[in-house]
């Protein structure tokens, strides 16, 4: 870490406004902190729209409740608004402010073309706009993935051009920003770990917009009517987008998870070189798992498909897999080296679980690793794939990799964002430490339960209500599925109400939290600790038993998929 002296020096020498923070000790500067807090102010009030939508989508979809259940129009408006604000708007602008974070201030450098990173904004900003006006008015109960030819507004996807047109710019500012910093020699050796996760995002990045120009630009010329498109074409470019886009946040998750780690409990990686290692093949390997969302499509050759979704495929599991073991066992390392040596988990019951920052990643890990990741590779699989295809299991599986995973981590960092960026001390702290258990139970439950809901039941997606009333023949679901879409009712308020503590506390801080002044002690009331470990001894127990339940509660569910297909065509 460089001393705060020679920081100081090194900005006037290069003659930039800074400053230094009290924490790190690194330097931040201006222009990279005001368009960190902008982009991450912009996220939240995505989040706040998309979190209105999921109220309604919500409220609808519990059986008890059927809010909009007489009004499947504004139902499929509110769905659209909901996947569009959250999955796109909401993460990807929050991931914008982590590059830009990830790239100025751990290499204490500065973001280079400030004003192209303001254009990159501004066409995002636009995007999302157009998108929401082109929805909410009417024009597009589409779903934010429009199948082609189902009857979509040029201005729909030119909102996505647009918005994907500024994602780019802020790649090129972030890669700018690096090779900068290297030429002007503000870091010596490798980038560090959270920058080169954040490379490792802006890399799949770029494949993943190309998949959006492949897929945006032709049927933006189809729905003025000027060119043929084909189904089946756009089904499989838009999700070289649709799935690269989980690989970003996947990457930025993970980042995320390393910075938090160091901060908290000055947590360093046990090998550098695997998590690296680790996050290279993400870069290698990732987009070939994307055909799994076109496993029952009548158009693609079964070799294609099943080249696509095994084999390398399983390279970026192992990515994961190796950042579940490493992350744990960074913290165990660190914990122990403070003295909490006893038994296998003292380590683990000393963390700080209150510090919000913490718990709200460390639940992100949990959850993203039971929960999501497991039964992304058991639905994502060949043969088990047809068990939940259009079932609302999907929605269930992809709430615990992108809610409970990233977004929650997202809210955990942002506790160290509001101190050490926007300099504000949190308002209303008793409930930022609660608010990351509510927000991960709530989600947890919701996920659970709509995979219950649809791999037992077969419980569809994007429908107002199981009972379908009106329907030309009938529908008969067992009172299990309604039981199981209840309780998926119940976590999804608890899931809306740790969202609105999240909010209300990232807003309130910013327009109410007592200012930190330069040369200000703690900033946080969980102060980040001396990092130790990089000398420690490698000795992790407690992180072997955790993997190894990990690894039995994996196989448990990727035997419980394949015997389900027992169940499935019985052959006589
Ligand atoms: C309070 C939190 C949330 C609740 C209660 C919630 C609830 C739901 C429900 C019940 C559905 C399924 C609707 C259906 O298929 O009938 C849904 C769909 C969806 N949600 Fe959420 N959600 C929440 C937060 C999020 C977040 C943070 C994201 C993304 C980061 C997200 C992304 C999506 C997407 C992409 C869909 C699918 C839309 C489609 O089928 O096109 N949700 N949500
Ligand atoms: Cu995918």
């Amino acid at each position: 870490m460089a001393s705060e002296a020679g920081v100081l020096e090194l900005g006037q020498r290069l003659g930039f406004r800074s400053r230094v923070c009290q924490v790190t000790g690194l330097r931040v500067d201006w222009a990279a902190e005001r368009l960190i807090t902008v982009n991450a102010v912009t996220a939240v009030v995505f989040l706040l729209v998309g979190g209105v939508m999921a109220l309604f989508v919500s409220m609808t979809r519990w059986p008890a409740v059927g809010l909009l259940s007489g009004n499947p129009e504004l139902f499929y408006r509110f769905l659209t608004a909901h996947g569009m604000n959250m999955l796109v708007y909401w993460i990807i602008f929050f991931e914008v402010a982590g590059l830009y974070f990830g790239g100025a201030v751990p290499l204490n450098a500065r973001l280079v073309t400030p004003w192209l990173a303001w254009l990159g904004y501004a066409l995002m900003l636009a995007g999302a706009l157009l998108g929401n006006a082109t929805v909410l008015s009417g024009r597009a109960d589409v779903m934010w993935d429009a199948y082609v030819p189902l009857e979509t507004p040029p201005a729909f996807f030119l909102s996505y051009i647009i918005f994907a047109a500024g994602a780019l710019v802020a790649c090129y500012v972030f890669f700018a920003t690096v090779i900068v910093a290297k030429v002007e020699g503000r870091y010596r050796g490798s980038l560090p770990l959270v920058t080169y996760g954040f490379a490792t995002a802006a890399i799949i990045a770029v494949v993943t917009l190309l998949g959006g120009v492949f897929t945006f630009v032709p049927a933006f010329f189809w729905s003025l009517g000027l060119m043929h498109e084909d189904p089946e074409a756009y089904r499989l470019t838009i999700w070289l987008l649709g799935h690269g886009t989980q690989q970003i946040n996947l990457a930025a998750m993970v980042s995320v998870w390393y910075l938090v780690a160091y901060l908290a409990v000055g947590a360093q990686p046990v090998s550098e070189k695997l998590s690296r290692l680790a996050f290279v093949l993400y870069i290698l390997f990732i987009n070939l798992g994307s055909v799994h969302h076109l496993l029952v499509d009548p158009g693609l050759s079964r070799s294609f498909k099943y080249w696509n979704t095994s084999y390398a495929m399983y390279a970026a599991v192992l990515g994961s897999m190796i950042h579940a073991f490493s992350i744990p066992a960074a913290v165990e390392v660190a914990q122990r080296a403070k003295g909490y040596t006893r038994g296998l988990f003292e380590w683990l019951r000393k963390a700080p679980w209150g510090n919000p920052a913490f718990a709200g990643a460390a639940l992100s890990l949990l959850g993203f690793g039971f929960i999501g990741g497991t039964t992304g590779v058991a639905f994502g699989h060949g043969p088990t794939s047809i068990l939940h295809h259009n079932t609302i299991a999907i929605p269930g599986h992809f709430h615990a990799t992108v809610v409970l995973g990233t977004t929650l981590a997202f809210m955990g960092v942002t506790y160290y964002v509001l101190p050490l960026v926007c300099r504000r001390k949190v308002v209303g702290w008793r409930l930022a430490q609660v608010q990351p258990y509510i927000f991960a139970l709530g989600v947890a439950l919701l996920a659970v339960a709509l995979m219950n809901a649809g791999a037992q039941f077969g419980v569809p997606r994007r429908v107002v209500s199981i009972a379908y009333q009106g329907a030309p023949f009938p529908v008969h679901f067992p009172a299990a599925a309604y039981r199981a879409l209840n309780l998926a009712g119940v976590g999804a308020v608890l899931a809306l109400v740790g969202g609105a503590l999240y909010i209300g506390i990232a807003v309130s801080t910013l327009i109410w939290g007592e200012r930190i002044p330069a040369g200000a002690g703690p900033v946080m009331e969980q102060q980040a600790e001396e990092p130790t470990g990089a000398e420690a001894r490698l000795h992790i127990p407690g992180t072997v038993v955790l993997v190894s339940v990990f690894l039995l509660f994996f196989i448990g569910v990727l035997v419980a998929n394949m015997g389900s297909l027992l169940y499935l065509w019985p052959v006589h």
